[in-house]
């Protein structure tokens, strides 16, 4: 009895820590991270990567293994325990460790407006990105609206401080390949946290960085669903990684999808 009781005190009192600390926890949240959206029927999909492991009931790891002059590998991908994805550029034995996690499989949509909060990485030879692919790219060439469109909704580079590109890449990879990109200047975009946005409708494209239009265009027009990739890519479009000092990472905030581009406040 006296040891049940002890056992019971001690769970009791685990429990009261417990409790204690995630009311502190909670109450010592950081700063830097955006609130949760309230409950929204305009939402369709988001993490909020809370937790401390990543959610592979939305996310697989994509192409592990060798990515340009990168090796994709799972211990890239880790949660920070405060709301945020990490996306890790380390150097291990002689490779480049890079990370991709894309919702294949798990999530795809067609439309909408879709957007990250993203702090950006400062190190040069690997460039982020936040991009939606479609599985059926470039089976109808000269048909977008078919075979659906890369959609590179930013791509930064550190050795480019305070430009981010948005680009488009449709009919496939081969000969028939197009794309049109779009780079937008921004001063303080190697600083603190951004939201980088997409509105995908059937007539064009609208992108947004911090709220404000970067560029709108109809060219490649998707009209197919399409998944999501978080990534880091390692190669010299970026500079070289042997200047680099690593680790280095990109922080994502949040991924949300909405049904229509909510009202700004
Ligand atoms: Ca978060």
């Amino acid at each position: 009895m006296k040891e049940r009781s002890g056992i019971l005190g001690l769970i009791f009192a685990s429990a009261m820590t417990l409790l204690v600390a995630l009311a502190a926890g909670g109450a010592a949240a950081p700063a830097d991270s955006a609130p949760p959206p309230a409950k929204d029927d305009n939402l369709i999909w988001n993490d909020e990567f809370d937790g401390t492991t990543l959610d592979t009931t939305k996310w697989i790891y994509r192409g592990l293994g060798l990515r340009k002059d990168g090796f994709n590998a799972k211990e890239a991908v880790t949660l920070d325990g405060q709301g945020h994805l990490v996306l890790t550029s380390s150097k291990s034995g002689d490779k480049v460790l890079s990370a991709m996690i894309a919702t294949q499989g798990k999530f795809d949509h067609t439309y909408g407006y879709w957007e990250c909060r993203v702090k950006f990485q400062r190190q040069i030879g690997f460039w982020s990105a936040f991009w939606l692919q479609s599985p059926k790219l470039g089976k109808v060439v000269g048909d977008a609206k078919a075979s659906g469109t890369e959609i590179d909704i930013f791509e930064y580079l550190a050795n480019r401080p305070g430009k981010i590109q948005h680009t488009l890449h449709w009919d496939g990879y081969g000969k028939e390949h197009k794309s049109a990109p779009k780079v937008h200047e921004q001063a303080d975009l190697a600083d603190g946290w951004h939201t980088v946005g997409l509105d995908w409708t059937e007539k064009e494209y609208v992108f947004y960085v911090d709220g404000k239009e970067t560029w709108r265009t109809d060219k490649g027009v998707s009209g197919t669903p399409e998944y999501i990739i978080l990534s880091t890519e390692v190669g010299t479009w970026a500079g070289k990684i042997a200047n680099a000092t690593l680790p280095d990472s990109v922080l994502f905030d949040y991924v949300r999808v909405y049904k229509q581009r909510p009202v700004q406040k």
